[in-house]
């Protein structure tokens, strides 16, 4: 008689025992595949950064040199948005005079920057002192 039940009790003993590392493993799988999900959330974010500031690069400042009584380069083609850096490198005095804006008076190492936000067209310039003195500045898109 307690040959016969003892096999039994040992099985439902055996059982619980059995059963908890199942319930484990299932929690530890739970926890895998939400841990696995935000994995793939938090790289798909990191890709769209990446994305992000690859547009982001904008163009370098264009420079021209006052020198020899000239703009140089005379004609100069920048996007919407650009910035322009004029230096004086003459002894003499000299300005970037546009229609709607100008430099003050440039010395001999003076610099004067204008970002280009106006629309796109070709706006052509001068110096106040010594009118002759031409450029363009023309602007696309
Ligand atoms: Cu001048």
């Amino acid at each position: 008689m307690p040959r016969y039940s003892n096999p039994s009790e040992a099985r439902h003993n055996n059982l619980p025992g059995v059963l908890m590392p199942m319930k484990k493993l299932a929690i530890l799988l739970i926890i895998a595949i939400l841990l696995f999900g935000c994995t793939q959330q938090s790289a798909v974010n990191t890709t769209g950064v990446t994305q992000n500031g690859g547009t982001g690069a904008t163009s370098p400042t264009v420079l021209v040199a006052i020198h020899g009584f000239a703009f140089n380069p005379a004609e100069i083609t920048v996007k919407q948005g650009q910035t322009v850096r004029w230096t004086n490198e003459d002894s003499v005095p000299h300005t970037v005079k546009f229609d709607s804006f100008q430099s003050p008076t440039l010395s001999n190492g003076d610099t004067y920057e204008h970002t280009f936000t106006e629309a796109p067209g070709e706006y052509d310039y001068s110096c106040a002192i010594h009118p002759y003195m031409m450029g363009k500045v023309i602007v696309t898109r």
